[in-house]
């Protein structure tokens, strides 16, 4: 009987010398500063589709009170939304490794029995795997999304937005408990010195690294993935890219050379529809309807604004330089001299998400936002939304639309 191996839920069964109050404080640490920006850029990003303008853009309408805190996003600076989702994502993939060895580091607690000694006990578990659950959820949904664009369903955004504000609740209540401890931990003790802790094994192994080397392997993780990711917002870098499935390497040369998201072909966009003798644009406002062709459009005043694509999935391009009507100038033609008003953009396209988008007064009337005819001094390729897109700065991706056919100024 004496020999029988322990089991899990006894502190003699976890045998790693490393595991103990220092490691975990460092992660924790670690995590508490990385997860806060992770939970405050994740809510900006929301935000910044303007799901309080027009159901269109909120993937999450039953949000309810989670959304009190949405404001009409800005237009500036111009690379606002690009910083934001660029840190989201790749903070999120370098936090991972952490993430991870925080899990390792305090696996004994999860098997630990009885389940409850207490009720702040029992709250206390029930919070931490509220925590776990959800930590581990988010990361998955997150990288699942920026991974498995076309295969992840569509229910991306309420799972990742729902899942955030229980893993948030969470994580608050754990911080509260658990950050003085980590602090004073980290104050007190050496991670060579440790204190008997729950966390000590007590019939530790031989060490095979120290702890300060286990905290290299998984700063050195972290460091490979950062290295492979953040290229994806930078020309130059973008080769490094290999874990970012669409801000990787230029597709292709010459003026339209840029990151893609959808192609033509995937949106089911035929050239028939968009040549000069099938496509109009049609502009609705508040003296009617005006029909134009693209040959029109290009002879109305023409501005030039240089703004890049930033996708939620994290990768952006540079500013590229665009040159089309602004839609200011656009809602003019339509009877809003002055003060444009919401506007509500159909692209051709007639299946997917992203085919309609709405945006805010404020963007209409940025003198940068433009109905983009060309890019980079040559019409739009067909896969950047020829005949036209919309392009407005500090703005995701999903509310620049290609190939656009209907255009309905008013307020929403
Ligand atoms: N009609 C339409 N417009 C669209 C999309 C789409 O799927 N359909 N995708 C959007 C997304 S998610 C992004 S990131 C940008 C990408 O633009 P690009 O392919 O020109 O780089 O286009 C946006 N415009
Ligand atoms: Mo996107």
């Amino acid at each position: 009987m004496r020999d029988d191996p322990p089991l899990p839920s006894s502190p003699a069964f976890w045998r790693s010398p490393l595991r103990g109050p220092w490691f975990t404080s460092v992660l924790g640490v670690v995590l508490l500063v990385g997860v806060t920006v992770l939970f405050v850029t994740g809510l900006m990003s929301y935000a910044a589709y303007n799901p309080g303008l027009s159901p269109v853009n909120d993937k999450t309408p039953d949000k309810g009170i989670l959304g009190f805190y949405l404001f009409a996003w800005p237009t500036a600076p111009h690379w606002l939304y690009r910083l934001n989702q660029g840190v989201h994502v790749t903070l999120g993939i370098t936090l991972i490794p952490v993430l991870l060895a925080k899990l390792w580091s305090v696996v004994p607690r999860l098997f630990a029995l009885p389940p409850a000694r207490s009720l702040g006990h029992a709250l206390e578990r029930i919070s931490l795997l509220l925590l776990v659950g959800g930590g581990l959820f988010e990361f998955v949904t997150g990288v699942l999304n920026v991974q498995l664009d076309y295969l992840f369903p569509g229910s991306f955004y309420p799972l990742h937005f729902y899942g955030a504000w229980v893993f948030c609740a969470a994580f608050v209540t754990h911080a509260l408990l658990k950050t003085p401890m980590a602090l004073r931990n980290l104050r007190h003790l050496r991670e060579e010195r440790e204190e008997r802790n729950d966390l000590v094994s007590p019939r530790p192994a031989e060490p095979t690294v120290s702890r300060r080397g286990a905290l290299s392997f998984v700063g050195g993780g972290s460091l490979l993935l950062f290295l492979t990711t953040a290229g994806q917002s930078f020309d130059g870098l973008r080769r490094s890219a290999l874990l970012a499935p669409h801000g990787g390497a230029v597709p292709g040369g010459g003026p339209n050379g840029f990151q893609i998201n959808k192609t033509a072909a995937y949106a089911g966009i035929e050239a028939v529809e968009t040549g000069e003798d099938a496509w109009r644009l049609v502009v609705t406002g508040r003296t009617g309807s005006v029909r134009l062709s693209r040959a029109q459009l290009a002879e109305l005043p023409l501005n030039s604004s240089a703004l890049p694509i930033a996708c939620v999935e994290g990768w952006s391009t540079s500013d590229q330089w665009w040159r089309g009507v602004r839609l200011c100038d656009l809602a003019a033609l339509v009877g809003y001299d002055g003060d444009p008003p919401d506007l509500f953009v159909e692209s051709l396209q007639r299946h997917g998400s992203f085919r309609r988008a709405a945006l805010r007064a404020n963007q209409v009337a940025d003198p940068l936002s433009l109905l983009a005819l060309y890019v980079n001094g040559e019409d739009l390729s067909p896969d950047h939304g020829f005949p036209a897109r919309v392009i407005v700065p500090a703005a995701p991706g999903v509310l620049n639309t290609k190939w656009v056919a209907r255009m309905t100024f008013g307020d929403l």
